[in-house]
């Protein structure tokens, strides 16, 4: 009998192959696109994370996230009890967020084109890592300088649940499996969309483990 981890991988393996499925009037999922790239991401990810390991942030509601965040790139994303921003250095170290990798960069930039953005030009990479359980609330990225850019997402590892909502809180979310080198790109008139992740269910992915870890690009300064 195949374990959960030969499931995931036959399911990484079988799906639908690089493919552009519409989720909004300017989003886009791209299935499987980051998939040939992972092995070049890999270990710069690796890079980052040694320098900016993952923390658990605290909202200035005064919640624990369940996800724990890094960031790489001239900005990075920071939530505590005064607020969520963008700051030039690491609050844990006090030293400049580790460079975006030349490969990650590259990666956005092709998606965006995909989806019909030309110019991005991503100065943040937010990394999220959330392990099974960990879930993301429904929120807008709202602390980018401009809106006029898209955010693109990359998925790896275990498999999420992405809810893809409306411009106010209340409105009604589509549900959207997203899967280990799928890559979303947003924005436009969907760029302020209430957006969040269910639960992450268990399980271990051949390739990352018992995790998913999220990198959102965007232009925030
Ligand atoms: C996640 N993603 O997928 C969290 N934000 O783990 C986001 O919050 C997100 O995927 C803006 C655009 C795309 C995203
Ligand atoms: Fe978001």
């Amino acid at each position: 009998m195949p374990g959960p981890t030969a499931d995931l991988f036959a399911e990484d393996a079988l799906r639908q192959p690089a493919g552009r499925e519409q989720i909004g009037e300017q989003s886009y999922v791209l299935r499987g696109y980051a998939l040939p790239w992972v092995e070049r991401l890999l270990p710069e990810l690796r890079r980052v994370l040694a320098q900016s390991p993952f923390r658990q942030m605290v909202t200035p509601g005064g919640f624990t996230m369940s996800a724990a965040l890094s960031s790489c790139g001239d900005l990075g994303w920071t939530t505590d009890s005064s607020g969520y921003r963008y700051t030039p250095l690491d609050p844990r170290s006090q030293q400049p967020w580790p460079r975006m990798p030349g490969v990650l960069r590259e990666l956005a930039v092709l998606a965006a084109a995909e989806a019909g953005f030309l110019d991005f030009t991503p100065d943040a990479c937010l990394i999220n890592r959330y392990v099974p359980g960990a879930k993301m609330s429904l929120h807008q990225d709202k602390n980018e300088r401009r809106y006029s850019e898209p955010v693109v997402s990359l998925s790896l590892g275990l498999p999420a649940v992405f809810l893809f909502g409306g411009h106010a809180r209340s409105d009604k979310t589509r549900k959207v499996s997203l899967f280990h080198g799928d890559v979303v790109v947003w924005g436009g008139v969907d760029r302020l969309r209430f957006h969040g992740v269910m639960p992450i269910k268990d399980g271990v992915h051949p390739v990352m483990g018992p995790q998913r870890i999220n990198l959102t690009l965007r232009t925030a300064g």
